[in-house]
């Protein structure tokens, strides 16, 4: 009898612990689903392919009038340039000095924007003829850089993103950008694209889409399909195109830029 009553208990515990561990189960996954409601994935087609410099080691994006801005890095390949969509072709050249190596970049009225990386300056050029107008100081790493119509938003390799006055470089403000509660660092190459921020998220195949006005992530796009192409190289570039509502991507050392449709999944 006393091996029965044991047997028996044991039983009971096994079947509670079972249940236990199911329920755990089930809870943790409705919790996860539940904390990902609301949040959108994407992967994306590609509407069309354009002919990219293999050697531009791509840092900054932006498109604007008709034709690419982009700024490249690495010491004594950095530049800022301008590039015709079509044939790749480009049509101005800006070189920085070889201690300098170009971050993110972006267009305010006629003023181009450019960063570097550790070099804690950044340069205003005039947006036609490329002169250099003036050299401003920031305190942390140069990443990303975009604008939302009023200021200019940068990212440094954190999950910070930093708006700064677009004139005098004053920082005015900042978010922390979260994932269901976690950080989301290594943010790099921005863009604003319809009152969302979209980020590169560096060494990875996804561009993450962020609520400006409190940080959250709002939706994932997984750029794996494309990246298998470009093995070793990484994502690194987003474009808009306001007036066509087009979206282009690119990477550090492709060959090729892509314009992109969203496609939800
Ligand atoms: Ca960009």
């Amino acid at each position: 009898m006393q091996t029965k009553f044991t047997s028996n208990t044991e039983l009971c515990m096994f079947f509670i612990l079972g249940l236990t561990v199911v329920g755990a189960f089930v809870a943790a996954s409705l919790m996860l689903v539940l904390r990902d409601r609301g949040v959108v994935h994407y992967v994306f087609e590609v509407v069309d392919s354009y002919p990219h410099d293999q050697d531009a080691f791509t840092q900054g994006l932006a498109f604007e009038d008709g034709v690419l801005y982009e700024s490249t890095g690495l010491y004594g390949k950095s530049s800022l340039r301008c590039v015709e969509l079509e044939s790749g072709y480009i049509l101005q050249i800006y070189n920085l000095s070889n201690e300098f190596f170009g971050e993110g970049m972006t267009i305010f009225n006629d003023r181009i924007i450019q960063l570097t990386w550790k070099e804690h300056k950044g340069f205003v050029y005039n947006k036609t003829s490329f002169e250099l107008l003036e050299v401003f100081d920031y305190s942390n790493e140069g990443w990303g850089l975009t604008h939302d119509g009023q200021r200019l938003i940068m990212s440094d390799g954190s999950a910070n993103l930093y708006f700064l006055d677009p004139d005098s470089f004053e920082t005015l403000g900042q978010i922390e950008v979260r994932y269901n509660g976690s950080l989301v660092s290594r943010l790099n190459e921005l863009e604003y694209v319809k009152g969302d921020i979209y980020a590169n998220i560096w060494l990875t195949e996804q561009i993450v889409v962020i609520d400006p006005f409190n940080g959250q992530v709002k939706a994932w796009i997984d750029c794996t399909s494309i990246k298998a192409a470009y093995s070793g190289n990484v994502l690194n570039g987003i474009a808009y195109d306001v007036e066509g509502d087009r979206l282009f991507i690119t990477g550090k050392l492709w060959s090729e830029l892509f314009q992109v449709k969203l496609v939800e999944v």
